[in-house]
């Protein structure tokens, strides 16, 4: 992969090593290469409508900390983009590095941003639950939002704020009231593309968008993410960084823009 004159062949360098990273034809995270993007016009905007009330509780399952909806009823959904149905929203988590040069999952044009919002809905208009769309192609939407280093975020804060009562792996705490539309960056415009579950089972059921524009957060916010725990209390101490997936190979897929 180092070999001068093949790069343009295989990819762009950020790409290290793409043959021994096991996995089907739509594997995720990828590098975005702006220029290869394709705008497509007929793509819609994101529709979202979240209601705060289906907020439930924040957890660290051991490889993030995840906030979870009662997603037993359509209150919160997503629709519009590049999806033929209404999704419903079951929980969002974040990705993010030890230091603030790497930690999201996806790149741009092979730059990585210090942090990665992931927003997980499933296709409840074809799927009698979750662990069902987990298994098939268009069962899953997750809505990718990348966190720069900047302003501190008021909104994240809340969550910031909740992070030390679930240090360890398989705490809980009630969160009951969140409306992560909050998060979302104010421009319009994303990438899609067809793509996996990024942690195992790694199935090939996502329909990812992510958002042009990052959002800002400050590093005591992204500090406060690196205090948490890989390890259940009584175990030896592992701060939870690098909670990301190296990039995998685009192969047959296009990614397509919402913007020209
Ligand atoms: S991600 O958004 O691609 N990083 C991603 C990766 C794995 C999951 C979700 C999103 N896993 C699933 C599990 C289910 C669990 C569900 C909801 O998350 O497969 O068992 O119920 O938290
Ligand atoms: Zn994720």
């Amino acid at each position: 992969w180092g070999l001068k004159g093949v790069g343009s062949a295989l990819g762009p360098d950020c790409m290290k090593h793409p043959l021994t990273i096991p996995g089907g034809t739509r594997q995720s995270p990828i590098n975005i290469q702006w220029r290869d993007s394709v705008y497509d016009p007929f793509l819609k905007p994101l529709k979202i409508s979240y209601d705060p009330a289906t907020c439930l509780h924040i957890w660290n399952n051991g490889y993030s900390f995840l906030v979870e909806f009662d997603d037993s009823t359509d209150r919160s959904i997503i629709d519009g983009g590049p999806l033929e149905n209404q999704y419903r929203l079951k929980q969002f988590h974040f990705h993010w590095g030890a230091i603030n040069d790497w930690g999201s999952e996806h790149t741009v044009d092979c730059k990585f941003y210090p942090a990665e919002l992931h927003l997980v809905h499933w296709n409840a208009v074809v799927y009698p639950t979750f662990e069902e769309a987990v298994m098939e192609g268009d069962g899953l939407a997750v809505i990718g939002v990348f966190l720069k280093l900047g302003a501190r975020h008021e909104g994240l804060q809340t969550l910031v704020d909740a992070l030390p009562a679930v240090k360890h792996k398989d705490t809980v705490i009630e969160f009951d009231v969140f409306d992560p539309s909050c998060l979302m960056p104010s421009c319009p415009d994303y990438w899609t593309y067809a793509g996996s579950l990024t942690t195992p089972p790694l199935t090939e059921s996502v329909t990812w968008i992510i958002k042009k524009q990052p959002i800002e957060v400050d590093e005591d916010q992204l500090e406060a993410f690196r205090m948490l725990l890989f390890t259940s209390d009584g175990e030896e101490e592992k701060r939870m960084v690098d909670n990301f997936r190296p990039l995998q190979p685009l192969m047959n897929r296009t990614v397509r823009s919402s913007f020209q």
